[in-house]
Formats: structure tokens, sequence, C-alpha cells
């Protein structure tokens, strides 16, 4: 009896010994396997896509002055806030199109690592905000002052929505503290998200069509400046502090009681080991520098001209040799 138990421990002590082995390989295997997949060393140029069209014909765009360097590229659809962190790890090279009020945070971080190589900023500079079409200030006087909307509220009502306006939101993976901004200035406002930007879109092209008010999530360089005259609601005007400091402010009990950056960044950054790796390829990203009608460009070609996305970086490319056979050469 006790002979019986006796082997049995050991069979079952044999077995945990086994399993265990069998995890410690899968994780060991799992490690290795990590190092090995990493952008760094595939000898492949990763660069991020996401989802706003003068980002995805701009990635083309670099993507194809890459290959003029000799170097293979691919492009990687990414999350545009967990991006950051993926390229301080190595498994994308290239983002180009880092806009401060969306990504300023999660970018900022991600290069506090050490792992992310600022290339540069470019000379477009980034309006994110809160935007109407300018018939709006007729139905809604006062605009673009924010408290002068907080009093319309109930203009921007829809059926759906309790009496409350609705704000035409950005994808909720674009960050921009609008939940935030609502609460601390206490307006009466719901945010109605879209599953794409081309669901803004549609809804202004709706609301424009019958003069309906409305306000959305807008940015700039884009191309809906030049479909529709229109303005940006001036909230307080952006301080650092005002993300920092809740005694800042309008509201001393909240943060985010601001705008966004009126003139914010967009950058260009690389993974830290994008100068080793890929030394023609950093040559010309070294040099690469968009303005603002040069992205609006990109977001045109498509919207209003109706070309597909590589049909439009195509167009971008043939309508600006002047200024990228500089950065090739
Ligand atoms: C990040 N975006 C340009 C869509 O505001």
């Amino acid at each position: 009896m006790s002979n019986f138990n006796l082997i049995y421990k050991n069979i079952n002590f044999l077995y945990i010994k086994k399993i265990f082995k069998t995890i410690l390989l899968i994780l060991l295997f799992f490690i290795f396997a990590n190092k090995h997949t990493n952008a760094d060393e595939s000898g492949t140029i990763k660069i991020a896509t996401h989802y706003w069209t003068s980002q995805k014909v701009g990635a083309i765009v670099i993507g194809e002055l890459m290959k003029m360097g000799g170097e293979k590229i691919e492009y990687v659809s990414t999350d545009s806030q967990t991006v950051y962190q993926s390229m301080a790890d190595g498994d994308i090279d290239i983002v180009h199109e880092i806009w401060e009020g969306a990504f300023g945070f999660s970018y900022e971080k991600a290069l506090g690592t050490g792992n992310v190589e600022e290339v540069s900023t470019h000379e477009a500079t980034a309006r994110e905000g809160w935007w109407y079409p300018d018939y709006v200030e007729d139905i809604c006087p006062g605009m673009p002052d924010w408290k002068a909307l907080s009093k319309c509220s109930k203009k921007f009502a829809r059926p759906d929505s309790n009496g409350k306006g609705v704000f035409i939101g950005g994808l909720e993976e674009w960050l921009n503290y609008d939940y935030e901004r609502i609460q601390a200035l206490e307006m009466n406002f719901i945010i109605k998200k879209p599953n794409s930007a081309n669901e803004i879109w549609t809804e202004l092209d709706l609301a424009v069509s019958k003069k309906e008010p409305i306000v959305i999530y807008n940015w700039s360089p884009n191309f809906v400046g030049a479909k529709y005259k229109g303005k940006f609601v001036k909230f307080p005007e952006h301080e650092p502090k005002c993300h920092q400091d809740p005694s800042w402010g309008v509201n001393p009990k909240a943060l985010y009681d601001c705008d966004n950056p009126a003139n914010g960044y967009i950058k260009l950054a690389v993974n830290k080991n994008f100068k080793k790796n890929h030394p023609n390829g950093y040559k010309i990203i070294k040099k690469i520098n968009f303005s603002g009608p040069e992205i609006e460009k990109m977001a045109n070609y498509v919207v209003t001209d109706k070309l597909e996305i590589s049909a439009a970086a195509q167009k971008w490319l043939d309508n600006h040799e002047h200024k990228w056979k500089e950065w090739v050469n």
C-alpha cells in the first residue's frame, strides 16, 4: 500500500518536472523568437500606417523614397497610440506624422525610453480640435467662442441625445481629451465617436447640405478647409500647465479645461537603431520635411480628386520632384 503510494508520488513528481521543463522551453523559445522578429534586424524598414488619409499617402511617399535609397520596405497598419512603444521596441521603424494634440503624450513617453530617435519637426504645424462650417455662426452667434457654443448646446441636440448637444468626435485612438474637456468646462455635450474618419466627413456633408448645426473633430492640415469654409472653436488657450495642474484655468478642480495646442508639432521619428541598420534610408529620412500645403495635397488627391492611396502618392511624387530630388541626393 505505502509502496504503491510512493511510486505514484514519484511518477507525479516526474510529470511535474516534465511540465515545468516544457514551460521553460516554450518561454525561452518566445524570448528568442521575439528577438528575431525585431524590425531592426529584419533588413526591411517597417513604416506605420494609420487611419487618416494624408498619413496613408505620406507613408507611401516615404516608402518610395526609401526604395530610391535601395531599402526594402513594408507597411504595417498600426494603432496610433501604441505605435510609439512598438517603435521603441523595434517592431516599427518609422512614424512620420506624429501630431502633438492626439499623440504627444504617448510619443513623448516612448521617446523617454531612449529607444526612439526624433528625426525632424515638419514645417507644417498642427491644429486639432472642434470645428464647424461658417454658416453655423448664423445659428449660434458668438462662435467660435466656446462659451457661445456651450450656451447653444440644445441646437446641436439630436433625437437620441437627451437634449444634449452632439459633438462628432475623432476616432477613439486619437487622444484629444474631448471627454475631459466637456466635463471640465461643464458643457452640455455628448460625443458621437465615429468608426472611421470617413464617417466624420459623411456627417459633415449631410449637415452642410441641409444647413444644420454641426461641430466635428477636425484638424489642419487636412482637405476639409479646401472643401468648406469654417473655423475651429476657441477654447481657453493651451498651456502645458492645463494638463498638469488642476488649479490652472477656468475650472480650478479639473485638468483639460483648455484647447489643444494652437500651433502643435507634427514630428517624424524612427527606432533608435535605424541609423545603424539602414544608413542609406537614414540619410534620406534626415532630409524629409513636409509643409502644411504638402500634407493637405496628400489628403486632397484622395478626397477631392478621388485617387486611390497609391495613385495619390505617385501624383504627389510627380508634383514635388523639385523637393524630393534634394532629399534623395
Ligand atoms: C491625428 N489626427 C491628424 C487625425 O488628428
